[in-house]
């Protein structure tokens, strides 16, 4: 990739991280939002200003189609556009972004004939994807789009969800221009590249992590349910505080991994509603989500187990009710042998220190690994910081994973 090219690259980067721009670095570019729909427009004319063909499916995914042998399946490349609220602003962008420039490189060189004397038209073709509502920030469940495009998640039903304004996904699409109809490509492979988002490639000092699997995660969506009352004219003894329950819970939610090994399941709830909301009326519901993670199914199941009866007991314990959910549950993901000798081999190739590693975090190559051969890469993340403002990854980084994301795209078009 030439130095131009590469330059290229890093202002579109920076140039997309000004959509939705926090005063802290960060971005708040949330899906379906006129932010999201400045990402959107501009990943539209980036592509239709190179000639590729650009389609909207019914649930707002996004696809750049380079349509070099016509009636081949394609090579899927991309991530996320969308963040978190007071998100990082490389989280998603940078896998989009360093799609779309890998599809301008290997363009060129099929439009040029390709320099290193393999077949100038390669057997699949190419096509860079912006996925809606990866985060599940504003509409959960998270990794929506890529789930609804695998046939895991019914697009129906995820259109109907709503945000906490009681906006649904397809009015908030329609608002944006961006509810299409078009239709979804014959998929042959996908390759995903995403920031870290932890710490092992900077303590080992090493530029490229092949992904090998992802871990076991699920959420609990829970309604505690007490009764409204004067904080002041109420006796604490009839009172049923929904906000005092829930608080127990958290901090049981927190504490259940103690019960395992040191950092072998992660657990926190990071969404919380509150009604009515007023300094003097003790909370008569709150909405809370809990997000449970580990490399063990059994070890999710177990924490869960634990929680339910604890909270069974709070319910007692207050006189109110507790209800709750399970979402968004996604299993162990493992990854493609073949895929990941792909990435170690380009890595090697451009002199870049690589290992393979497990993604605690859910990105859409897990939606993707579901239907097709997959392939996911990281690159470093300063500090292992993200879904934060103070995200950073840096311009080597970014540039060393678009050249090696290249090369394997390049291996993946060719079969
Ligand atoms: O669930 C996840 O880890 C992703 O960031 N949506
Ligand atoms: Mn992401
Ligand atoms: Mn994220
Ligand atoms: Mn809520």
């Amino acid at each position: 990739m030439s130095p131009a090219h590469a330059q290229l690259f890093l202002e579109n980067f920076h140039h997309v991280a000004t959509f939705g721009a926090t005063d802290a670095n960060g971005v708040d570019r949330q899906a379906a939002t006129p932010e999201d729909k400045l990402s959107r427009d501009w990943f539209a004319h980036f592509a239709r200003a190179r000639g590729w063909e650009v389609r909207v499916d019914g649930i707002g995914n996004m696809f750049a189609l380079l349509n070099w042998t016509p009636g081949a399946p394609y090579v899927v490349i991309g991530s996320h556009l969308d963040s978190q609220p007071l998100g990082g602003r490389f989280d998603g962008a940078y896998g989009v972004i360093a799609g779309l420039h890998a599809a301008a490189e290997l363009d060129e060189r099929v439009k040029s004939g390709s320099d290193d004397g393999s077949s100038a038209v390669p057997q699949f073709n190419l096509a860079v994807v912006n996925w809606f509502n990866e985060e599940g920030g504003r509409f959960a469940p998270s990794i929506m789009g890529s789930s609804v495009f695998a046939g895991l998640m019914d697009e129906e039903g995820m259109l109907c969800v709503k945000d906490l304004a009681g906006v649904t996904v397809r009015e908030a699409l329609e608002s944006i221009g961006y509810l299409g109809t078009d239709e979804r490509p014959e998929v042959a492979g996908y390759a995903e590249i995403h920031i870290e988002q932890g710490r092992i490639l900077e303590r080992e000092n090493l530029t490229i992590g092949a992904v090998d699997y992802s871990w076991y995660t699920q959420k609990l969506d829970i309604e505690v349910l007490g009764e409204q009352s004067h904080t002041g004219a109420t006796a604490m003894a009839d009172r049923h505080d929904a906000l005092v329950a829930a608080s127990k819970l958290v901090l049981l939610v927190h504490d259940v991994t103690q019960k395992f090994d040191e950092e072998a399941i992660v657990s926190s709830v990071g969404h919380m509603t509150l009604e009515p909301n007023s300094p003097i009326v003790v909370a008569r519901r709150v909405h809370l989500v809990a997000d449970l993670r580990s490399a063990s199914p059994e070890i999710v199941k177990e924490a869960r187990a634990s929680l339910i009866e604890d909270i069974a007991k709070i319910a007692r314990e207050h006189d109110i009710r507790i209800n709750v959910n399970d979402f968004d549950i996604r299993d162990i993901q493992y990854y493609p042998e073949n895929g990941l000798e792909l990435i170690e081999k380009a890595a090697v190739n451009l002199g870049l220190g690589v290992r393979r590693m497990r993604t605690m975090a859910g990105h859409d190559s897990v939606a993707m690994n579901r239907i097709v051969p997959t392939v996911m890469l990281f690159i470093p993340s300063v500090d292992g910081v993200s879904h934060c403002e103070r995200e950073f990854t840096t311009d080597a980084d970014m540039v060393s994973g678009l050249v090696t994301l290249t090369a394997v795209a390049w291996e993946m078009v060719n079969g």
